[in-house]
């Protein structure tokens, strides 16, 4: 048993990036193995997490016996209650709540962008795949190492649907892509991170999606340097903020966030508001697939069930705020187009 708390990740992989960013910025001290989870796992002699994602943490039980673990946004707040300062989570219970917000825009609408580009156009299909096989086998050779790339690209090709892009939503998931690198450059000219001069869990979300559009494949890579550099660059320097002075740095206050924040969340009510609830009400309705419109374009998807599991906890999340701090949350949600994700009836009747 190390001390060092240990993750199997990949450099493709956004929320393994997102994760060990996090735990850098954190000085949290671990080590991290790259590689093949379904084959690290068994030689480690530890049994796998169900579903097997990426990344895997094995966090220590009480016994101090690791147990493989998934899912970064529970896996952040449990880091909080075990390793003190360097929080990730504003202190300001509105904000903590903003924070969660923009945390599940990065993890699961920013995702969109990232498997639309990797797997749709040729020549991001030409390097990712090789790519995904070699981070996580370097020395393999070049036969078997195409032959896995071909047939796990035919995989990730056949999901496409299955996370929303297809031949209608891919001019949306484009625009709001380029959309959101200009609001992310306005916003870093006006502060270094999303919610102060601090980053949170939601930045290090956004984070791990911008690794693999900008540092990893090459469309999305080009948008971004014709788009915004500052972002290309705030992409490479949260990869490791460990030197960040965390004392002299502060959150934004919910009573006055920046304007450029605020265009940031209208992007979220734009895109994610509204494929959210339309998933959540199919899912509840036991639905397989659900259209909704975004932008005046209908939207079409088959049911995630896990991503109305994230909207569960969002609405959880704003229940647990006192009455007047749910009033000013509700304020910047309107102001933002957002308040249908609390609002709107979805519920099991
Ligand atoms: N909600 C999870 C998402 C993790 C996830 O979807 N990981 C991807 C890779 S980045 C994965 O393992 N997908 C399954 C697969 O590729 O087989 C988290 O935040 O950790």
């Amino acid at each position: 048993m190390t001390s060092r708390l240990r993750l199997i990740g990949g450099t493709m992989s956004p929320y393994s990036r997102k994760m060990v960013a996090l735990l850098r910025y954190r000085h949290i001290p671990y080590q991290v193995i790259w590689g093949d989870i379904n084959q690290k796992l068994p030689e480690m002699g530890i049994e796998k997490p169900k579903p097997v994602l990426y990344p895997v943490f094995l966090m220590p039980d009480k016994n101090g016996q690791e147990v493989a673990t998934v899912d970064s946004t529970p896996i952040i707040r449990t880091l909080e209650s075990q390793y003190t300062g360097r929080s990730v989570l504003p202190d300001h219970p509105v904000m903590d709540f903003i924070n969660s917000l923009l945390e599940d825009f990065g993890d699961e609408w920013c995702v969109k962008y990232m498997f639309h580009y990797r797997w749709n156009f040729k020549e991001d299909i030409r390097v990712s795949g090789p790519k995904l096989i070699y981070s996580s086998v370097n020395t393999l050779p070049k036969e078997p190492a195409k032959q896995m790339a071909d047939m796990f690209s035919q995989r990730q090709i056949s999901r496409l649907f299955w996370v929303g892009s297809n031949e209608t939503t891919a001019p949306l998931i484009e625009a709001s892509y380029e959309r959101f690198l200009i609001l992310m450059d306005k916003h870093l000219e006006a502060q270094p991170f999303l919610l102060g001069s601090r980053p949170s869990s939601a930045d290090f979300a956004v984070h791990g999606q911008l690794t693999q559009l900008i540092a990893e494949d090459p469309t999305p890579r080009r948008i971004a340097h014709d788009v915004s550099l500052r972002t290309v660059s705030w992409t490479d320097i949260m990869e490791d903020q460990s030197g960040l002075d965390e004392k002299s740095a502060r959150w934004n206050a919910p009573s006055n966030l920046p304007e450029t924040l605020m265009d940031i969340l209208r992007e979220v009510g734009r895109t994610y508001v509204p494929t959210m609830i339309a998933n959540a009400k199919a899912v509840i309705a036991g639905e397989e697939s659900w259209t909704c419109h975004v932008d005046g374009h209908t939207w079409e998807q088959p049911v995630n069930l896990y991503q109305a599991k994230c909207l569960k906890w969002i609405r959880e999340e704003f229940k647990t705020l006192s009455t007047d701090h749910q009033h000013q949350a509700l304020e910047i949600l309107s102001e933002a187009g957002c308040k249908p994700l609390i609002d709107a009836s979805i519920e099991k009747k």
